[in-house]
């Protein structure tokens, strides 16, 4: 059988300029660990949305031929990960793509961009929301943040939600479709700064937690990087719980990194000194299995 010599990934996300968010963050990401990234963007940004008066060409016209020349050139995805999208439109462009390109070995990571902090990312209304519930459904593995965990599940956000509060939430998302449901930005109410990640697999009904230290910063595309980890890692045969903790050190490695610099937090995390990390096996597991 044909087989990719190098694992590929079809990454369905915007291209924002400046920023390091989305497709700028998983390229380099998905690169270094050996994986080789062809972007589908959705829209290209002067910025990521955080910055006042950004730039957008959205590309949902554009993303129907592209996918048609790749169907002529028969191409073959080990993985399609998908992020921001450009339009609500976007959403039935993509789960038509991943019914068409989907083989049997082929693992689909849904990262649901919605937004942060209890809060919809600017330019993004409920029918984004809406449509986004339609997408998870075709995932094998999800990522939301707290907050797109609530807006998918129409709860309020909680940022004082209980351990068997995030349980509860990972398990009604996995009934979306997904086997693999992990929450980031997820409270740790009983520890003091402290912040986790709480998964989910329904494959084998385990429940997994990784705590790591809260940093008083908030760096945009550390979703993005944190996906993307997640995929690299899935991709190279780690079991979820190892994936988890791959992804929470690397992101702990580039906040602390970016911390200690008087810095705008708006740029990212100064990625380009902590790629390199990926490629060093995981030093501190520190998962849990939770009952
Ligand atoms: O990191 C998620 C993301 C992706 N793309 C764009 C964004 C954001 C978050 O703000 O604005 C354009």
């Amino acid at each position: 059988m044909y087989k990719n010599l190098v694992p590929r990934v079809a990454a369905i996300h915007d291209l924002s300029g400046f920023g390091r968010s989305s497709l700028t963050v998983i390229i380099p990401v998905l690169s270094t660990m050996g994986i080789q990234v062809c972007p589908l963007p959705t829209a290209v940004l002067s910025t990521h949305s955080a910055f006042p008066d950004f730039h957008f060409r959205d590309l949902t016209d554009d993303m129907s031929p592209i996918i048609d020349h790749w169907k002529r050139l028969s191409l073959r995805f080990d993985a399609i990960y998908s992020g921001y999208m450009g339009s609500a439109k976007q959403i039935d462009i993509v789960r038509v793509f991943i019914r068409d390109f989907h083989h049997s070995e082929q693992l689909i990571v849904v990262d649901p961009v919605l937004g942060d902090d209890g809060k919809l990312y600017h330019s993004f209304s409920h029918e984004m929301v809406e449509k986004m519930k339609e997408l998870v459904c075709d995932a094998n593995v999800i990522t939301p943040n707290l907050t797109e965990a609530a807006l998918l599940l129409d709860e309020p956000y909680d940022e004082t939600i209980s351990e068997e509060g995030l349980k509860d939430w990972a398990h009604r998302l996995s009934a979306f479709g997904p086997q693999t449901v992990i929450i980031t930005s997820a409270p740790v109410t009983d520890k003091r700064g402290k912040t986790s990640v709480v998964a989910f697999n329904s494959t084998d009904n385990r429940y997994w937690k990784v705590v790591c230290d809260y940093m008083p910063a908030s760096y945009p595309g550390t979703g993005d990087a944190f996906a993307s980890v997640i995929t690299g890692s899935l991709i190279q045969g780690d079991s979820l719980p190892i994936a988890i903790d791959r992804a929470v050190q690397f992101i702990s490695i580039a906040v602390r990194s970016t911390f200690g610099y008087n810095y705008q937090p708006s740029e990212g995390i100064l990625l380009e000194k902590v790629l390199s990390s990926l490629n060093s096996p995981v030093q501190l597991s520190s998962y849990q299995l939770l009952d």
